[in-house]
Order: structure tokens, then C-alpha cells, then sequence
């Protein structure tokens, strides 16, 4: 393989699941129970260089310029990369978050999907976007899909070869925003990952939700099809109240939702009711991302103004896939 002289760099949007990714068949390879759908953001993103350097004795790793080199989560990913392109040297990593007023959204997607796509071409490795992803799905699950701009999907498939993703829409047609209300910049108590464990191990209702997930992927790819941001909104919302369901019914069971989220929950409830068209959806974390239109955006942050600072409302539109920079 030729390795790169030069520092390769890239930069990978990080995205937010409207169908979610909850649960593996197989944790070491990172292959999922159910396919996902997401929307990759324009505001938040991961800028990665990466040398391999045989003169280095060990990899280097600064994120944000702190030292990060003892992580073993990218130590293997790095390592996965070098067997691929069948090579030995050590790696110098350079990555930096890029994520308004250090809004803590910072996310492994964005971050995993731009360290494969400098590492692979800085090893000498020529990959193609759904190989790129197969590799970044290795790092974390939720940046296979960040390889991608827009909409996109992450192909459960069976084995390291199959489960990658794809863009379903890009650039997007509809008008859709999300706007990410930030509650809490801590690292969570309980990680996605062992999160997602416990409930695939411990939930009565594992089975149900996969079941339930096919048929509202189904309607997602329809709403998106059809350009219908309403079916979408609610398909989404209904689709990560029921991921949250297996956190509160696994044993020992467990919440991401603290008491603000609760409270800009029942606020798109009430914008809802008064014909505002708006919806939200969570993650692994107290943070609220409300779905909305271009024109309902003011006052769904006028309605948030009297609880959160401006700086806690981060708007963001659809989002640009991979990029060489
Ligand atoms: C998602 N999440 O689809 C879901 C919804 C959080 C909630 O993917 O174990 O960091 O590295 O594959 O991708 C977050 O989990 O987990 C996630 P791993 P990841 O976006």
C-alpha cells in the first residue's frame, strides 16, 4: 500500500436517527437487529487527520488537542484499518469537533465516519462510500449513516459484508429543521452502548419494538417518498417514544429523559395542539431534538425562551455527506 506523506483530512456531519438503531445481533462486528433511518445535520461535524507514520512508536491521538491515545475503542478501529490495508505503522490522529457554543453533541458518528474516511485514504486504501461505511460502522453504529449527506439508511444485514448504509435522499426535498434543545452537556450515566445491551437482554418487549420498527421504516420511506413532513414527524416521534420504552422496561431499568425533557416534550405536545406542526425525538441523552418547518422555527424558540438561552437552541438543517477538505 502507499501510505499518504501528508496528513489526509475529513470531515463527516454527524446525524440524528428518525428510525432508530437500539439493540446488536453481533457487538463485536457492530451489526444491528433493525435497519435505521436518519437525517445527517449541517451544524454539527468532525473534522479528522490522520498520518500513518512507521517512524512513530505508538498511534497518537488528540481530540479538541487533548491526548485521547489510551482509548481503545479507536486503538482497535486503527488497528482495523491497518490489517485491511495490510500495513504496520503507527497512526498520528488529529480530530476536532466542531459543534456551536460547545453544544455537547459532539456525537461518535460524526466522529467514526470521519477517522474512516481520512484513515482508510491515509493507509493507501481506495474505498468506495458503502465500503467506507461498512468501516465506519465498525467504529461506532450511528456513523455508518454519517457517511452519507441527507437522508440515509443503515442496512442491518447479517455479516461485516452486508450491513452498511445508503443514501435514501440527498439533497432533501422537503422543508425540515431540527432544532437540538441542549439540557445537559455531561457524559450520560449509562452509555448507548451498554444501554442498548441491557435492553436487548433484559426488555420483555425487545421483540415488539423490531417488529414495530420494520413497519415504521416502511412509513418513513413513504412519508420521505411523498414529500409528507407530517407522516415523517409523527412516524419519528412515535418511533423514539418506543426505544425509550425498552430503557424504562429493562432490568435494572433506566431513563434518558430528566425533568426539561419532559417539559419540552409536553411543549411540542401543546405547540401541536395549537396547529403548530412540530415533533421531537431523543436519543441516549436528556437532549430534545424538535422537527420542524422553516416557518414554524421562531415560535417554537419563542415558546422555548422563557427556559433556555438562546445558545441551547441550536437549529440545524440537512446536512452534506463525507468530504475530503
Ligand atoms: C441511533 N443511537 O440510531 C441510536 C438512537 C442512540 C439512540 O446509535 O455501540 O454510539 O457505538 O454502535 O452508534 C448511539 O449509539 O452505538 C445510537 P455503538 P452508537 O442513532
Amino acid at each position: 500500500m502507499h501510505l499518504s506523506n501528508d496528513f489526509i483530512t475529513a470531515r463527516a456531519h454527524t446525524n440524528i436517527a428518525l428510525i432508530k438503531y437500539w439493540g446488536k445481533k453481533n457487538d463485536d462486528l457492530i451489526i444491528p437487529n433493525n435497519n435505521s433511518l436518519s437525517l445527517t445535520l449541517n451544524e454539527f461535524y468532525t473534522e479528522t487527520s490522520v498520518k500513518f507514520d512507521s517512524s512513530l512508536s505508538k498511534d497518537l491521538v488528540l481530540l479538541d488537542d487533548h491526548d485521547i491515545s489510551d482509548s481503545n475503542q479507536i486503538i482497535n478501529f486503527l488497528d482495523i484499518i491497518r490489517t485491511k490495508a495490510n500495513i504496520n505503522a503507527s497512526a498520528y490522529v488529529k480530530s476536532y469537533n466542531h459543534v456551536p457554543t460547545s453544544a455537547g453533541l459532539a456525537s461518535s458518528a460524526s466522529g467514526f465516519a470521519a477517522l474512516a474516511a481520512a484513515g482508510s485514504k491515509a493507509a493507501g486504501l481506495q474505498l468506495s462510500l458503502t465500503e467506507m461505511s461498512k468501516l465506519a460502522r465498525r467504529g461506532s453504529g450511528s456513523a455508518t449513516r454519517s457517511i452519507f449527506g441527507g437522508f440515509s439508511e443503515w442496512i442491518k444485514g447479517n455479516t461485516d459484508n452486508d450491513s452498511y448504509g445508503k443514501s435514501i435522499q440527498d439533497p432533501v426535498a422537503m422543508d425540515i429543521n431540527m432544532i437540538a434543545i441542549i439540557l445537559d452537556k455531561k457524559p450520560k450515566k449509562i452509555s448507548s452502548r451498554i444501554g442498548m445491551k441491557r435492553s436487548v437482554e433484559t426488555s420483555p418487549y425487545y421483540n415488539a419494538w423490531t417488529k414495530q420498527t420494520e413497519i415504521d421504516l416502511i412509513k418513513a420511506k413513504e412519508a420521505i417518498k411523498s414529500n409528507n413532513f407530517k407522516a415523517l414527524g409523527q412516524v419519528a416521534e412515535s418511533n423514539s417514544m418506543r426505544m425509550h420504552a425498552l430503557t424504562m422496561s429493562a432490568y435494572p431499568s433506566f431513563m434518558y429523559f430528566n425533568q426539561d425533557s419532559i417539559e419540552v416534550i409536553n411543549t411540542v405536545k401543546n405547540l401541536r395542539e395549537n396547529g403548530i406542526d412540530c415533533y421531537f425525538t431523543m436519543d441516549a441523552g436528556p437532549n430534545v431534538k424538535i422537527i420542524c418547518q422553516s416557518a414554524d422555527i421562531k415560535i417554537i424558540k419563542n415558546k422555548l425562551a422563557n427556559k433556555f438561552d438562546e445558545n441551547q437552541m441550536v437549529v440545524s438543517k440537512p446536512g452534506r455527506g463525507i468530504e475530503f477538505i
